[in-house]
C-alpha cells in the first residue's frame, strides 16, 4: 500500500468502496487521515466495515462541513451526465473534488528516495484502445530484463494498492477518461497516448470532452516524454503542442498507417514490421509478424507505444524484441481459446466499442463474428469496412433484433451467447476463425466483459464436446 501523505488528521469524504475506493479509503488511513466512507450498496459497506473503516451517509445536513476533500471512484459521474449527488453536495459546499489517481501522484515519492541510486519513475498510458495491452506489455518487458516493476490502475488494481518503491522501480499505470479528468495531481515521466475513438461520450458529453480527459495527462510542464500515436488528427495535434520544434525528441511519435520521418523520435509499423527512426536514422528493425502474443496491426500499434516506452527507460531493441515473443496476452483480448477441425476460437470480449471490433475484425479472416450486446452512442457504422473479413454475423444482446439490422453482413439473431455459439459451430469450415467481438458493452447481459468471455469460452468448451 502507498500511504496517502499531506493529509494527516484531515477527515477525507469517499465515495464508493470498489477496487479503487476500498484502497484509496486504507491508504488514507495508513497515511494517517480520518476516512469517511460510503458506497450506495449494502455489501460493498460492510466490506469496508470488515477492513476498520467507518461508513457514514454523505448527503445528511452539513456532512461536508468539516471535510477536507472528497475522493471519488472513477465509475460514479462527477458532471456529466449528471454530477452523482454527493459530489454535488461537495462542490456546492467548496470541497475540493479529487480520485485516488491523484493521492498516489501526493504520495508515491518519500523520503527513502533519497539513498536510491535509480529514482522510481511513472509511466502512465491512456488512450481509447491498447491501453490495458500496452499496460502490461510494458510491464512484461520490463520483468523480462529484471527491473523491478509494478502494474495497477484501470488494468484493475487501484493505484493506492501498489508496495512502496523500490530503488530503480518503474510503475506502469494504465488509466481510463474516468481517472485523468478528475486527478488534481497528475505527474507521470512518461506518458502514453494510444488513440482517439469515440467512447463513453455520455460521460464527457461528446469527443472534445473526452478527448480534454485524456490530454490532462500531458499538461504542460507534464511528462519528461511523451509517446503519441498520431494515426488520429487529436494525436497528431497533442503531439504538435508537445513539441518545442521538429527535432524535439520528448516526443516519440507513433504510426501503423504511415512511414514517420523528420528529424525527431518516431517508432512505426508497417506491413508487420516495427521501426525506430531517430534524427533522420533507422535505428532498429523488428518483426512483429509472428510474435504470437500481439496478432494484428492494432497490437503492433502497443508493440510500437510499448517499444517507445521502454527505449526511454534505455532499454536496446534486441531485449525488447525477446520479451515481445514470450508477452502471452492478456485475456480476453485477441485470445486463442480453442482450435478444432481447422477452426480456430477468438475470445475478444474486452472490444467493447465499435473501433476495437473493427481493429480485431481486421486481424483475422473467414470469420465468424458473435457479437452485439449494449450499443453505446455513435453507431456501427464505423464496423462496415472491417466487416469485410465476415462470413457472418451471429448476434446476442437484449437488443439484438436492432444490432443486427444495422450490420452490412449476413446477420442471424441467435439472443444468447448459448444459441451463438452453437449456430457458428455448427456453420463453421476449416480456416474459419470464430471471434468474440461484441462492439458493445456487457451489461444488459452480464456484470462485466471478463464474465461475458469466460461464458463464451465455456459455450465453445461445451460445443466442442
Ligand atoms: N457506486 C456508488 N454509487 C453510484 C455508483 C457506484 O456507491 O452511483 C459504488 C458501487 O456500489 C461500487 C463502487 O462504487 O461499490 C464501484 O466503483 P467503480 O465503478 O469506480 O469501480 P472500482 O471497483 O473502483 O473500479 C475502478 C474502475 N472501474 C471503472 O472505471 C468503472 C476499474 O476499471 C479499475 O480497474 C479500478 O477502479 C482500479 O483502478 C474497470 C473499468 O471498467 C476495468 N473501466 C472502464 C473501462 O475500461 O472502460 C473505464
Ligand atoms: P483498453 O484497456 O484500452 O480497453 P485493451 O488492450 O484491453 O485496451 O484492448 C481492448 C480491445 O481493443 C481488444 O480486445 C482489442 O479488440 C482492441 N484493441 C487492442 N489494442 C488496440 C489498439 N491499439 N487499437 C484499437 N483497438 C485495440
Amino acid at each position: 500500500m502507498v500511504p496517502v501523505q499531506g493529509l494527516t488528521g484531515a477527515r477525507v469524504a469517499v465515495l464508493g468502496l470498489g477496487r479503487s475506493g476500498l484502497s484509496a479509503a486504507l491508504a488514507l488511513a495508513a497515511g494517517g487521515a480520518v476516512p469517511v466512507c460510503w458506497d450506495d450498496n449494502e455489501a460493498a459497506r460492510g466490506r469496508a466495515e470488515e477492513e476498520g473503516l467507518v461508513c457514514e451517509p454523505l448527503l445528511k445536513a452539513g456532512s461536508f462541513g468539516d471535510i477536507a476533500r472528497l475522493i471519488v471512484s472513477p465509475g460514479i459521474p462527477h458532471l456529466y451526465p449528471a454530477p452523482n449527488p454527493v459530489v454535488a453536495v461537495a462542490l456546492a459546499a467548496g470541497v475540493p473534488v479529487d480520485n485516488d489517481i491523484s493521492l498516489f501522484f501526493q504520495s508515491f515519492a518519500t523520503r527513502d528516495w533519497d539513498s536510491f541510486d535509480v529514482a522510481p519513475r511513472v509511466v502512465a498510458v491512456t488512450g481509447s484502445n491498447g491501453k490495458s495491452t500496452t499496460s502490461a506489455l510494458i510491464h512484461h518487458i520490463l520483468e523480462h530484463v529484471n527491473r523491478p516493476a509494478q502494474l495497477a490502475g484501470n488494468i484493475g488494481r487501484g493505484v493506492l494498492d501498489l508496495e512502496p518503491a523500490v530503488d530503480g522501480e518503474v510503475v506502469v499505470l494504465e488509466l481510463s477518461s474516468y481517472q485523468t479528468e478528475l486527478a488534481r495531481n497528475l505527474t507521470p515521466d512518461v506518458a502514453v497516448f494510444t488513440n482517439l475513438s469515440p467512447d463513453h461520450l455520455d460521460r464527457h458529453h461528446g469527443m472534445g470532452g473526452y478527448f480534454a480527459a485524456k490530454r490532462r495527462l500531458f499538461a504542460e510542464g507534464g511528462p519528461d516524454r511523451a509517446v503519441i500515436g498520431v494515426d488520429e488528427p487529436e494525436g497528431v495535434f497533442l503531439a504538435g503542442q508537445m513539441s518545442e520544434g521538429r527535432a524535439d525528441d520528448r516526443v516519440i511519435r507513433v504510426s501503423v498507417e504511415r512511414k514517420l520521418a523528420g528529424p525527431g523520435w518516431q517508432v512505426f509499423a508497417r506491413k508487420g514490421f516495427l521501426a525506430e527512426v531517430r534524427k533522420g536514422k533507422q535505428i532498429a528493425s523488428i518483426d512483429l509478424r509472428n510474435v504470437p502474443g500481439l496478432p494484428g496491426a492494432h497490437n503492433h500499434q502497443n508493440a510500437c507505444a510499448a517499444y517507445a516506452v521502454c527505449r526511454t527507460l534505455g532499454l536496446a531493441p534486441r531485449v525488447i524484441e525477446a520479451a515481445f515473443n514470450t508477452f502471452g496476452g492478456l485475456p480476453h483480448r485477441s485470445q486463442l481459446i480453442a482450435e478444432q477441425g481447422g477452426v480456430r476460437f477468438v475470445n475478444d470480449s474486452k472490444a467493447t466499442n465499435v473501433d476495437s471490433a473493427a481493429k480485431a475484425l481486421s486481424a483475422f479472416k473467414n470469420v465468424r463474428w458473435i457479437c452485439g450486446g449494449l450499443e453505446k452512442e455513435g453507431g456501427l457504422d464505423g464496423l462496415a469496412q472491417a466487416s469485410q473479413t465476415v462470413k457472418k454475423a451471429y448476434v446476442i444482446g437484449r437488443e439484438a433484433a436492432g444490432f443486427a439490422m444495422q450490420l452490412s453482413v449476413e446477420a442471424e439473431v441467435c439472443g444468447t451467447m448459448a444459441a451463438a455459439v452453437v449456430q457458428a459451430v455448427a456453420e463453421a469450415e476449416p480456416g474459419d476463425v470464430v471471434l468474440l467481438a461484441p462492439a458493445a458493452a456487457s451489461f444488459d447481459q452480464y456484470d462485466s466483459f471478463e464474465r461475458r468471455g469466460e461464458d463464451f469460452i465455456a459455450e465453445v468448451e461445451k460445443a466442442l464436446g
